[in-house]
């Protein structure tokens, strides 16, 4: 970049540079820009043949991308506009105001929709379409803490109630009315369609929605349209990793349906976004370099007269060098500060502004507040074919909230207002409140019958009704196969030894033999379909690629080639596990956005899903995404050779945590089956809001049939794998849970109790503790609300209720896993619980389980501790087990090493 500027500033031959660019002068008044830039095209890659080094400077001017002339023109009546926009700043800023004027400091941000007002309103005006008839919907994402603006215009419209303005904030006291801090589907299910808040995350599912919707497109799910994905953002959002982390893959893919809208206001959260550098510069060079249409939009119209008559070329310069941190204070202090510090820095530029007044200084706007420039930039847009774009809007924090707040540091944080300033923003936008009501802050409408409202409302009308407005379940109805389309995995497998990722993977091969929901099935992967045995997909069903296949694969001469395709099924994301999340939440949610309900299945491995993208996971919660996320190779001691970082011992907990999340661990293919068919099932068939989460191990064995009648305890979490009988007299008896892989250890467990000690068990298969904790605690808390009612039974409770001796479960989890059933322990029965608590390490299954104490023989050594301590065997038998078993009573604890 250094180099470049430095050749671009030592002239050596100023005349002969003066003829070139005339000529390029004449060129472009002959035949225009294009013509132009082609020859300069032609010139550059002569100079490289010639063996010249050229950089690409990935930057432009710091001016308008779209110069005056080449604008396209509002529609719209300008001033009847501005008067909409002043009512909405007026309410929305009024929201904040009166909430953070009553009890329990409730929060709420002014600043950053007083900066973005103009970028939302001109796409509601002009370009946002509602799903309608005629068109499937545009969708927008907006930047979270600006959603005070998005209500106030609701407000106008009639859908949402002086009285619900007042429930900002509220979710509880609102009874389904409140109006929520931020995008929430889950809290206003009727009205945001995808949570924001959480920084980064919108840029990056918008980027997964629109590659969604061109894969849609591509498989004939839905019809071609020019419907866009339009996401909000902030500059100071931009820092996040996701927010960039995938706009190469929208360049590459040409996403020409989507366009990000980056709100520049220079500011974050504590101060200046890049006060020693310029933003919006920063981002052009970025985006453009990743194959977008990068659309500047500086300046307001106030400054095209100055850049017109900037012959000297002096006031670009300066616009150029001027770094953010200045631009801030030039808002901040005002005209005459500018004129001195800005202006006054050339002798060019003074002259510039000689006849113009510090107010008329102070008026010069930025592009982002000027709806011609905004208009212009988003007709450019969406008219752009064969690749994304991106606005980079520059406006001006806390606009219009003078010393309370405008170009101000601390003013993203700023909720209340004194009456001066109140009166002062009323006074700069003309808002027919009196004085006498100021210091209520009054929420302001104009009428239905007024001029604003019925402009506004007919704009929507014109755009196919209102927005946001999410759709809560798809038109469209499915039956799930029934569990006999499974048979392949529900019945043995004999004396084939195959691992619960194989039947799972097999499982979506029924499923995709399914005539209506087959074709709905999304396999979603980040570059690890060959670890979990699905490299038959590629073949069969074909990795997604929009353009096709434009090369011979290296395999094609083998049956399970790589082939790639336009209606491929299969999306291959690469490695970026965000991406394969935020591809899977495109498909989980299209059920709302597209009306065209998928099934997706992400799968990966299981230590990095929700530990390493679980904000993801949670918004996809909020969002009541539906889908199956499968752990791949999960297990602390199961995925025995890859180390600390990928042994998962622990997703369960956080999967555990995501309320609308139904997790299990199977053992055996019949539960993979049992549970794939449920799923489809609550998901497809009944459009419940919820998603399943799935672990899978690569350990193989034999699978045997499913026991008859287990389906319910297995989609409820628990069910008898083996009844030992009736006791009989004096014989100790134990219950021996597990799930897993570590079941088998479990059921060899208790092979050895029965030759070794005389001690029976009763063996119980638990897919799902987290399932069994719902059920408990909801149970337990029914029961204190309704202490005279008949007591209810959690389901872990009932099923041990009549069985003897202690019981203990091994997971190959940590021990919160299975511990989360303590409490529905029936009364008297000790509970021992065992896992892999701990750093995970590489080594062979039987050492890690040795290790971390989960093998068959701990498992049985504590059965017999149990049973010592209710007094039914022996301190000596257990130190026999201890002997018999060389288990090492000095071993550290695995926590510690
Ligand atoms: C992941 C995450 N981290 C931190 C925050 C807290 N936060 C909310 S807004 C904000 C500043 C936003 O600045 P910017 O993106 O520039 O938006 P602006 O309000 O200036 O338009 C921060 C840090 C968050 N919401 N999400
Ligand atoms: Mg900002």
């Amino acid at each position: 970049m250094d180099q470049i500027t430095d050749i671009l500033h030592q002239d050596l031959d100023p005349t002969e540079t003066l003829e070139w660019v005339e000529s390029l002068n004449a060129v472009i008044n002959h035949d225009g820009t294009e013509r132009a830039h082609y020859l300069l095209e032609r010139m550059v890659d002569s100079t490289r043949r010639a063996g010249g080094y050229l950089p690409f400077d990935p930057t432009t001017e710091y001016v308008n991308t779209i110069s005056p002339q080449n604008e396209a023109r509002s529609p719209g009546d300008a001033a009847l506009e501005w008067r909409i926009r002043s009512i909405i700043r007026w309410n929305a800023l009024a929201m904040v105001v009166r909430t953070n004027r009553r009890p329990g400091d409730l929060g709420g941000h002014i600043s950053s929709f007083a900066s973005s007002a103009t970028l939302y309103d001109v796409g509601f005006n002009h370009f946002w379409r509602a799903p309608s008839a005629d068109h499937p919907g545009d969708l927008v994402f907006h930047q979270g803490h600006s959603s005070p603006g998005v209500y106030a215009r609701s407000f106008l419209e009639g859908r949402i109630s002086a009285e619900q303005m007042d429930l900002f904030r509220m979710d509880v006291a609102g009874k389904g009315k409140g109006l929520t801090s931020y995008p929430h589907p889950w809290l206003m299910p009727d009205y945001w369609q995808v949570p924001t808040v959480s920084m980064g995350l919108g840029p990056i599912q918008a980027i997964y929605q629109a590659q969604f919707w061109k894969y849609l497109e591509h498989r004939g799910l839905i019809p071609k349209t020019d419907r866009k994905v339009w996401c909000f953002m902030g500059d100071g959002e931009s820092d996040e990793p996701e927010s960039l982390g995938a706009i190469s893959l929208a360049g590459r893919e040409g996403l020409d349906n989507l366009i990000f809208v980056v709100n520049c206001n220079l500011q974050r959260l504590d101060g200046p976004v890049r006060g020693n550098g310029k933003i919006i510069q920063e981002l052009e060079g970025v985006f453009r370099g990743a194959g977008w249409n990068a659309i500047k939009v500086v300046w307001g119209s106030y400054w095209d007269p100055l850049l017109a008559r900037d012959t000297s070329g002096k006031l670009r310069q300066l616009m150029m060098e001027t770094v953010d941190g200045e631009y801030q204070a030039c808002k901040a202090f005002g005209g005459a500060y500018t004129r001195e510090k800005f202006f006054g820095k050339y002798p060019e530029t003074a002259a510039l502004v000689a006849n113009m007044s510090d107010d008329d200084i102070w008026r010069l706007n930025r592009g982002g507040h000027d709806p011609h420039k905004v208009y212009a930039a988003y007709h450019a847009a969406v008219n752009t074919q064969g690749m994304p774009t991106v606005i980079l809007a520059k406006t001006v924090k806390g606009y219009g909230m003078g010393a309370a707040g405008e170009s101000q540091n601390p003013a993203h944080q700023q909720k209340k207002m004194d009456t001066d300033a109140i009166r002062a923003f009323r006074d700069r936008f003309n808002i027919p409140v009196t004085d006498a009501q100021l210091e209520e802050v009054p929420f302001y409408h104009p009428g239905k019958d007024s001029p604003e409202v019925q402009y506004l409302l007919e704009r929507r009308k014109a755009l196919g009704g209102a927005l946001p407005q999410r759709r809560r379940k798809t038109d469209e109805s499915f039956k799930a196969p029934g569990l006999e389309a499974f048979e392949q995995i529900t019945k043995s497998s004999g004396d084939r030894e195959i691992s619960t990722t194989m039947a799972l993977v097999r499982g979506m091969n029924l499923l995709l033999r399914d005539k209506a929901i087959g074709p709905r099935v999304v396999p979603i992967v980040a570059d690890e379909a060959r670890t979990f045995g699905m490299e038959g997909m590629f073949r069969q069903i074909g990795i997604y690629a929009p353009f096709g296949q434009k090369y011979r694969p290296q395999d094609a001469d083998q049956l399970l080639y790589y082939r790639e395709d336009q209606k491929g099924q299969v999306l291959q994301q690469g490695i970026s596990e965000a991406g394969g999340m935020a591809s899977w939440m495109a498909a989980a949610t299209s059920y709302s956005i597209s009306n065209v309900a998928t099934l997706p299945f992400f799968i990966y491995y299981s230590m990095f899903g929700f530990q390493r993208i679980g904000d993801l996971c949670w918004a996809a919660g909020d969002m009541r995404a539906r889908g199956f996320l499968i752990g791949g190779t999960a297990g602390r001691t199961t995925l025995n050779g890859e180390g600390l970082q990928h042994e998962d011992g622990h997703s369960h907990l956080l999967s555990g945590a995501i309320p609308n999340v139904v997790s299990y661990d199977p053992t055996f293919s019949y539960e993979v089956a049992v549970i794939l068919q449920d799923g489809t099932r609550r998901m497809m068939q009944e459009q419940e809001d919820v998603y399943y989460y799935l672990t899978v191990m690569n350990e193989n064995y034999s699978h045997p049939d499913l026991p008859k009648g287990s389906e319910e305890g297995i989609i409820k979490g628990m069910y008898l794998f083996k009844d030992a009988g009736k006791p009989k007299k004096n014989e100790p008896r134990v219950q021996l849970m597990g799930a897993g892989t570590i079941l088998r250890e479990v059921i060899a467990a208790a092979e050895l109790l029965e030759k070794d000690f005389g001690v029976s068990a009763d063996i119980w298969s638990c897919p799902s503790f987290s399932e069994l904790r719902r059920d408990g605690f909801d149970a337990e808390r029914w029961n204190r609300l309704h202490p005279e009612d008949e007591a209810r039974v959690p389901y872990v409770t009932s099923l041990l209720k009549d069985r003897q001796g202690p019981a203990i479960a091994a997971t190959d989890y940590v021990r919160e896993y299975a511990d989360q059933i303590r409490a529905f322990m029936p009364d008297g029965m000790r509970y021992t619980v065992l896992g892999t608590d701990g750093f995970g390490r590489s080594d062979t299954r039987d050492n890690l389980r040795a290790f971390f104490e989960v093998d068959r023989y701990y498992i049985a050594h504590a059965a017999l501790a149990a049973l010592a301590k209710d007094g039914k065997v022996n301190a000596k038998d257990v130190s026999r087990a201890l002997k018999q078993y060389k288990l090492d009573q000095d071993k550290p604890n695995p926590m510690t090493v």
